[in-house]
C-alpha cells in the first residue's frame, strides 16, 4: 500500500516535469500507517467536523497528499487529477491549497506554517470539546513536518504555545530524513529535535520511519499521553526505493528520471504501468477510506441531538441570524457613540464594541501577542484558555505574533471558532506570512493592530508603522481598515465580522481622537470604504481624502479653507479594498472631479490610486522619531496647515 503512494507520487512528478518525490517516497510507510489504522476520516464525508486533521506541513511533498485522497477515494480526486500534477486548474497544484480538493486542510509550502495551523486546530478542537463535549468533538490534530519546518523560526513559537497549552491531541511526525535541498541537514543544523520539543514539554519517540509496527506503536503511546503534545521523529530515507538516489538531496525537488523510475520499480518490486495501482491495493486503500462509515453516522446521530442553531454554529458561527443579531449591536453602538463626545482613542472604541459583541458571536475566541492592555483585546466579560483548561475566551499568545497568526488561521479553518487577535502595527510585519495565508484561503482572521503611526509617540521610530499600511493593502483579499473614530470603528467590525472569506486588519490608534460622526446613521458608510464626510455647499474646489486620526485634520482644514472661501469637501477612506470594489459611479461620486489633497501618517506608496497624477500627498517621507506625538505631527508636517497649504499650491497650480 506504501508502495502505491511511491509510485504515483514519481510518477505525477515525472509527467510534470517539476515536483518533489522525494518526501512522499520516504514518508509513504509513516503515511500508511496513520491513515489505514489511525486518521479518523471519511472519504464520503471529508467536511465531517468531528474528522482528524492531517496537515502536511511539509507541503512541498503535496504529491503525498494527493495520493492519499485519490486512493482512500476522496471525491473529485481522480487518477486524471494526479495526471495533471501541476496543471492549470487541476486539483493538485504544485503545494495544497486550501479550497482546491476536499481533504485539504490548509494551504502549505511556506515551511513551517502548517505547524503553526495544527496548533490553532488542536487548540480549536479542545475549545470546542470543551463547549460540545465528546460525543462531538473530539479528535486528533496530525501534522506532518520535514527538517525545514522546524528549522523555521515560527517552529519555535508553534511548538512551545503547544507545549504550554499542553495540547495532547497534537501529534507531530516529524520526517526526521537529515536531507534539505543544500544537502544533508548538518550542513547548517546541529540542534536536537528530540530535546528542543522535551524543553517545551511535549512528548517525544523516535522510531524506524520505514518499520510500519514501530511507528504504530509510536502513534498509539502518543494517543495515550493527553497532557502533552507529542513530536515522533521518524527517521526515513528521503526517495526510498529509488536505486541511485535514495538517502540525496537530488530525490527533494526533481523528477527521478525514468531509469531511475524504472530502477525503483524493480527494487519496490511494483510491476506495474504509470498510474495504475492494482485492484486488490486500491481496494484496501479504498477500504481505509470508508473504515470510519459508522463512526460517522453515530456521529450524526448525536449531532442531532443538538438544537438546530448549536449545530450550525458548529462549523458556522457567523450564520444569518447572527449577522442580524452584530447588525443591531452595532446600530446601537453606533448610536452611543454618536452621543459620546469624550475623546476616545480607536484602540478603546475597539474594545467597547468587542465587548457588546462578545455574547452575540459563538466561538469568537480573542488574544494578544502579550500586549492585551495596549490593544484593547480585552474585556470584561472574557476568562482565560489555560494550560489544560480550554473553556476560556481569551488565549495569552505570548510575544508570539508569528505562531498566534498561524494559529489564528488553524482556530478559523478548523471551523466553530472566530478568532482575534492583537499586536502593534508596526509587527505585522512578525505577522505577514500567515497574514498572506489567511487571505490566500479565505479566513476570517482579524488582526487587531494598534498604535497604527507616528500617533503613538513616544516609544519611537522602532514602533511608528510607516510602510506597513502600503505592505498590508498590497495583500489580495484582505480587507485594511483604518477607522477614524469610534463610529467607524464598530462600523469595520461590522465588515470584519460579516466577511465570511476575507481577512481583516484592524488599524487602531493609541492617541485619543474626536468623534467625527455626530449624526448617527443607520447605514454602516465605512462598509463602501469611503464616503463624503463633509460636503461644500454650492460644488467643490477641492476634495481632501483621509484615513483614520488624520481624517480630522482634514476636517480643520477644510473649515480653515472654507473661511478663506476655498470649498473643500472631506472623505473619509477607512477601507481601499473596499472602496475600489464599489461601482465607478459611487467612486466618481465620493471623488468628484475636483483636485485631491490626501493625508495618512503614512508612505506615499499606493496613493496615487485616488490621488492622480496631481493629486498631493501629505504624509511620512522616512521613518518617525521619538516624542509626544502632537510634536511629531509638526515635526513631521502633518497639520491642517500643511493640508490647507498644499490645497492653495494645488489650486493655484491648476490655475495656471
Ligand atoms: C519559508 C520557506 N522557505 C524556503 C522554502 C523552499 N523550500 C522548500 S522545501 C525546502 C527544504 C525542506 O527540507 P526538508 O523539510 O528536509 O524537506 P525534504 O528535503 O525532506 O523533502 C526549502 C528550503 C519554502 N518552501 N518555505
Amino acid at each position: 500500500m506504501a508502495n502505491a503512494i511511491r509510485a504515483l507520487a514519481m510518477d505525477a512528478v515525472q509527467k510534470a516535469e517539476s515536483g518533489h518525490p522525494g518526501m512522499p517516497m520516504g514518508m509513504a510507510d509513516v503515511a500508511t500507517v496513520l491513515f489505514t489504522r489511525f486518521l479518523k476520516f471519511d472519504a464520503a464525508h471529508p467536511e465531517w467536523p468531528d474528522r482528524d486533521r492531517f496537515v502536511l506541513s511539509a507541503g512541498h511533498g503535496s504529491m503525498l497528499l494527493y495520493a492519499l485522497l485519490y486512493l482512500t477515494g476522496v471525491d473529485g480526486m481522480d487518477i486524471d487529477q494526479l495526471k495533471r500534477f501541476r496543471q492549470l486548474g487541476s486539483m493538485t497544484p504544485g503545494h495544497p491549497e486550501y479550497g482546491h480538493a476536499p481533504g485539504i486542510e490548509t494551504t502549505t509550502g511556506p515551511l513551517g506554517q502548517g505547524l503553526g495551523n495544527a496548533v490553532g486546530m488542536a487548540l480549536a478542537e479542545r475549545l470546542l470539546n470543551q463547549r460540545y463535549g465528546n460525543d462531538l468533538v473530539d479528535h486528533y490534530t496530525y501534522a506532518l513536518a520535514g527538517d525545514g519546518c522546524l528549522m523555521e523560526g515560527i517552529s519555535q513559537e508553534a511548538i512551545s504555545l503547544a507545549g504550554h497549552l499542553r495540547l495532547g491531541k497534537l501529534i507531530v511526525l516529524f520526517d526526521d530524513n537529515q536531507i534539505s535541498i543544500d544537502g544533508p541537514t548538518s550542513l547548517s543544523t546541529s540542534d536536537d529535535q528530540i530535546e528542543r520539543f522535551r524543553a517545551s514539554r511535549w512528548h517525544t519517540a523516535r522510531v524506524d520511519g520505514h518499520d510500519p509496527e514501530a511507528i504504530a506503536l509510536a502513534i498509539e503511546n502518543a494517543r495515550a499521553v493527553t497532557d502533552r503534545p507529542s513530536l515522533i521523529a521518524c527517521r526515513t530515507i528521503i526517495g526510498y526505493g529509488a536505486p541511485g538516489k535514495q538517502g540525496t538531496a537530488s530525490t527533494h525537488g526533481s523528477p527521478l528520471g525514468e531509469d531511475e523510475i524504472a530502477g525503483a520499480r524493480e527494487r519496490l518490486g511494483w510491476g506495474h504501468p504509470p498510474f495504475e495501482v492494482p485492484k486488490p491495493i486500491l481496494a484496501a486503500w479504498r477500504a481505509a477510506g470508508a473504515r470510519h462509515a459508522a463512526t460517522y453516522e453515530q456521529w450524526q446521530h448525536a449531532a442531532g441531538r443538538l438544537d438546530a442553531e448549536a449545530r450550525t454554529h458548529l462549523t458556522d458561527p457567523v450564520d444569518a441570524t447572527v449577522r442580524e443579531k452584530i447588525a443591531a449591536a452595532v446600530k446601537a453602538i453606533k448610536a452611543d457613540f454618536s452621543k459620546d463626545e469624550a475623546k476616545l482613542a480607536t484602540r478603546q472604541s475597539s474594545q467597547k464594541v468587542i465587548e457588546k459583541l462578545f455574547p452575540i458571536v459563538p466561538g469568537f475566541i480573542g488574544g494578544s501577542a502579550d500586549l492585551t492592555g495596549s490593544n484593547g483585546t480585552l474585556t470584561k466579560l472574557h476568562s482565560f484558555v489555560t494550560p489544560g483548561d480550554y473553556a476560556g475566551t481569551y488565549i495569552h499568545y505570548g510575544v508570539r505574533e508569528h505562531g498566534m497568526s498561524a494559529a489564528m488561521n488553524g482556530l478559523a479553518l478548523h471551523g466553530g471558532i472566530v478568532p482575534y487577535g492583537g499586536t502593534f502595527l508596526v509587527f505585522s510585519d512578525y505577522c505577514r506570512p500567515s497574514i498572506r495565508l489567511s487571505a490566500m484561503m479565505g479566513q476570517r482572521v482579524i488582526y487587531v493592530l494598534t498604535h497604527d503611526s507616528i500617533g503613538l509617540g513616544e516609544d519611537g521610530p522602532t514602533h511608528q508603522p510607516v510602510e506597513q499600511l502600503a505592505a498590508l493593502r498590497a495583500i489580495p483579499n484582505l480587507n485594511v481598515f483604518r477607522p477614524a473614530d469610534s463610529v467607524e470603528c464598530a462600523e469595520c467590525w461590522e465588515v470584519a465580522l460579516e466577511s465570511a472569506e476575507t481577512p481583516s486588519v484592524l488599524a487602531l490608534t493609541r492617541q485619543g481622537l474626536p468623534l467625527l460622526r455626530t449624526t448617527h446613521t443607520d447605514e454602516n458608510l465605512s462598509a463602501k470604504g469611503a464616503y463624503v464626510l463633509l460636503e461644500p455647499e454650492g460644488g467643490r474646489d477641492v476634495t481632501l481624502i483621509g484615513t483614520g486620526s488624520e481624517v480630522v485634520i482634514a476636517v480643520a482644514a477644510a473649515k480653515a479653507l472654507q473661511e478663506d472661501g476655498i470649498k473643500a469637501a472631506v472623505i473619509s477612506l477607512p477601507c481601499w479594498e473596499l472602496f475600489a470594489a464599489q461601482s465607478e459611479a459611487y467612486r466618481d461620486e465620493v471623488l468628484g472631479t475636483a483636485p485631491r489633497v490626501a493625508v495618512e501618517a503614512a508612505v506615499e506608496f499606493g496613493w496615487r490610486k485616488w490621488l492622480g497624477d496631481q493629486g498631493v500627498f501629505v504624509g511620512m517621507h522616512g521613518f518617525g522619531a521619538s516624542a509626544p506625538a502632537q510634536e511629531l505631527y509638526k515635526h513631521f508636517g502633518i497639520t491642517a496647515e500643511a493640508v490647507q497649504s498644499a490645497a492653495r499650491g494645488l489650486l493655484r497650480k491648476i490655475k495656471k
